[in-house]
């Protein structure tokens, strides 16, 4: 039997800003058998979208996607699912607004991206990756006890 995975999502503020899009992303993570472990609603602070993004402080496009990550509230979200972290960057999409446009038109970042910085969502890209996310957002989530009371689950 698959196990279930972590990873970490953001709805980006402009899909918070959208009722009707924020809807829709979320039909699509219910319906893709996500499970929300924990949901969190708020406007990140400008320390914590540094942190977060720390790996592309150097790269030309670091102030413009801090200062629009910080613009106005978040969706944060652990999700949980088998594969969560594959198969939400695949409901995704590209990271960049033309490669979505035209190479995945149906995904989340080609229907609701408006542009490289503001491409709708954020998806973990690794475990690694996904336990530094969360422990950056949710500092209190116990990501080894949540696995630990998983498992009696999937045995037989
Ligand atoms: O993991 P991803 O979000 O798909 O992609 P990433 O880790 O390479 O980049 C993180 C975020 O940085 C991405 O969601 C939007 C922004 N970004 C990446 N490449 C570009 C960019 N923003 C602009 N304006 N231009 C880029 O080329």
């Amino acid at each position: 039997m698959n196990i279930l995975q972590l990873t970490f999502a953001i709805l980006k503020p402009h899909i918070v800003k959208h009722p009707i899009a924020l809807e829709e992303i979320r039909n699509i993570i219910l319906t893709s058998n996500f499970k929300i472990v924990r949901s969190k609603r708020k406007t990140i602070a400008m320390r914590e979208a540094e942190e977060f993004y720390a790996e592309h402080r150097d790269k030309f496009f670091f102030n413009r996607l801090v200062t629009f990550m910080t613009s106005g509230p978040s969706d944060l979200l652990i999700l949980a699912k088998e594969n969560a972290i594959v198969d939400w960057r695949r409901l995704m999409g590209p990271t960049k607004a033309y490669k979505a446009l035209f190479e995945a038109p149906d995904s989340i970042r080609g229907r609701f991206g408006l542009s490289d910085t503001r491409n709708a969502t954020h998806g973990s890209d690794s475990e690694e990756s996904a336990r530094r996310e969360i422990g950056v957002f949710f500092p209190d989530f116990d990501i080894d006890k949540w696995y630990r009371e998983q498992e009696p689950l999937f045995r037989n």
